[in-house]
């Protein structure tokens, strides 16, 4: 083979980009098209410059054009010398290496951004997962003795707490809160439904809760019904309650339950649950009126 054709070979083989650069050009390429496609103020400012950046380097090794090669494709009276690197200026290695490290800097801190986001989100949808086969079905009686169901508060938000009026402390305490959460609210407690059903029907008759519930919130409705009605409505929202004998206090015993708000959306679907002792009820107001302000937004 003649020094020529080696030449001609060698000239060929650096005009193209190397596999390394062919590999980190369709890496970033591949990170700036995902960022793209997720698109979002964020990704478009980490991936603008990284599209910017990268473009032209990418032309013009795709080219031969790169700067780090031009010196060894030079015309036929600076002949090829089989190791370019001899051929690269400073200059050239000092901006090829600039273009680089900030093309990975902004390459990673995409890929951070993104991922920290997609935790974020997968955070937010899964706060609450197992429980959104929870529905606001019951059939019962309110403290005027009405018979009532879910279908009476279609509309408006639910906010359920399930308890009983012997209750020595969390009942009272869980009531006084909601009270709190609904002044909180202002006007905005008037989108809201707010329900006490009982777990001791045996004891809570209408007049009964007729005579608690007015101790809390004028809005409070205190619902009551037959053994079998409650079972139905603490199975629907799937709350535990357990009767036990207790040697103090009335009738010889106690029920044992569940303390959970349950937040239901305007067609009885499960929002939210939330616990008095969890947040400040300034907190679980304004969790409840954000997203009676995004529904505002997107009506
Ligand atoms: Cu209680």
């Amino acid at each position: 083979m003649t020094q020529t054709s080696n030449d001609i070979r060698a000239a060929s083989a650096i005009s193209r980009p190397s596999r390394r650069q062919m590999l980190m050009i369709t890496g970033f390429a591949a990170i700036g098209g995902g960022a793209a496609f997720n698109w979002d103020w964020l990704t478009a400012v980490g991936a603008a410059p990284l599209i910017l950046s990268l473009a032209p380097c990418a032309a013009m090794c795709a080219l031969g054009l790169c700067p780090s090669l031009r010196g060894s494709m030079g015309p036929a009276e600076h002949p090829v010398e089989s190791n370019i690197m001899t051929r690269i200026t400073p200059t050239h290695r000092r901006i090829r290496i600039a273009l680089w490290t900030g093309a990975i800097a902004i390459a990673v801190l995409v890929a951070v951004f993104a991922v920290l986001r997609r935790d974020q989100n997968h955070a937010a949808q899964t706060v609450y997962h197992g429980e959104a086969n929870i529905r606001s079905e019951f059939s019962l009686v309110d403290h005027h003795g009405q018979a009532v169901t879910q279908e009476d508060f279609a509309g408006r938000w639910q906010l359920i707490f399930f308890g009983f009026t012997h209750c020595p402390d969390i009942c009272p305490t869980s009531l006084a809160y909601m009270d709190n959460v609904l002044e909180l609210l202002g006007p905005d407690a008037d989108q809201i439904a707010p329900l006490f059903v009982t777990v001791d029907p045996e004891r809570d008759t209408p007049e009964v809760l007729k005579d608690y519930v007015a101790n809390f919130h004028p809005q409070l409705i205190g619902l009551t019904g037959s053994q079998d009605q409650i079972a139905k409505a603490t199975d629907a929202f799937k709350v535990y309650r357990e009767k036990l004998p207790a040697k103090t206090g009335p009738h010889g015993y106690m029920v044992a339950h569940a303390g959970h708000f349950y937040l239901m959306n305007r067609d009885g679907g499960f929002e939210a649950v939330f616990l008095e002792s969890e947040q400040p009820a300034v907190e679980m107001a304004e969790q409840i009126s954000t997203r009676i302000e995004n529904e505002r937004k997107t009506h």
